[in-house]
């Protein structure tokens, strides 16, 4: 099922990169049974603060990683499905258009000087922009998009693997966290995920619908592609990326939408 997903990696990748992503791989296919690609990732996520809590002679570092562990591993058993892909001719040509709350009145915004911004929590930002996350591998799913206003349409998407791109800037103290919060460049719409659905590894910062570059209404220039949740938590032009441990705000939650919205 994962196999479907072709990647193309677009750029040669560094030394270091390429190690890493040979350790995800092999340590992914260890897991292969049962979709443990979120635990493989968490697990090498994790092994630098641990073997930093032994050099250190730090215990407390060290129990943290081992109590992180343990909930990999319930997240292995809990949240290891894949959401069922098809082949690229079932997708849709096209593609509907639901709601625009945090595009169409951001009348200000220039998509030329748009950069991702990530909080990295400790006053500090990281500003990425869409060229440099383009170089990353680039993963494809055909899925079934579902709203929670009662339709679907198989869709085909491709961008980054949201775990990949953590990875890659090493947002491994932010991934531990418990939440991600996304929202548009003006603030106006908003989510928030549990980390365990961000990492899943069918969650995509996508910036690309049917091989090419998205438009506007489907988030330009680059959105979240969540499918293990219903359409509401796909945010769509990501202004910034966040982490908390306890629940960021969530637009239609506050409407009395389920927060979890999950499939
Ligand atoms: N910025 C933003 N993202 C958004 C929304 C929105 O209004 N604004 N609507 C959500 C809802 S309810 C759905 S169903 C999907 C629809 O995505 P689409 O318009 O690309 O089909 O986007 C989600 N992401
Ligand atoms: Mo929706």
């Amino acid at each position: 099922m994962e196999n479907e997903h072709k990647k193309k990696v677009k750029v040669p990748l560094t030394i270091e990169q390429k190690i890493k992503r040979r350790n995800f791989i092999s340590f992914g296919t260890f897991f292969a049974l049962g979709g443990g690609a979120v635990a493989s990732w968490k697990w090498l996520l994790n092994a630098p603060e641990e073997t930093a809590g032994i050099t250190a002679g730090t215990r407390a570092p060290l129990r943290r990683a081992l109590n992180k562990t343990e909930l990999f591993f319930r997240n292995f058993f809990s949240n290891n499905h894949l959401v069922k892909t098809y082949p690229i001719e079932k997708a849709a040509k096209t593609v509907r258009v639901n709601s625009l709350i945090g595009i169409e009145e951001d009348e200000n915004f220039d998509i030329q000087k748009w950069k991702l911004i990530i909080d990295l929590g400790n006053g500090k930002t990281l500003k990425i922009g869409l060229q440099e996350i383009k170089t990353l591998p680039k993963t494809e799913i055909v899925y079934d998009f579902k709203c929670v206003e009662g339709w679907d349409q198989i869709q085909h998407w491709a961008g980054v693997k949201l775990s990949d791109f953590l990875l890659h800037y090493k947002l491994h103290e932010q991934s531990n966290k418990q939440y991600m919060g996304l929202e548009t460049p003006n603030e106006a719409y908003y989510v928030g995920l549990e980390m365990e659905s961000a990492l899943h590894p069918q969650t995509l910062l996508a910036y690309e619908m049917n091989g090419v570059e998205l438009s506007n209404d489907h988030g330009a220039p680059l959105r979240l592609i969540i499918p293990v949740k219903y359409g509401i938590k796909n945010l769509k032009r990501i202004g910034k990326m966040s982490f908390s441990n306890s629940r960021p705000k969530d637009y239609w939650a506050e409407q009395g939408y389920d927060y979890y919205s999950g499939l």
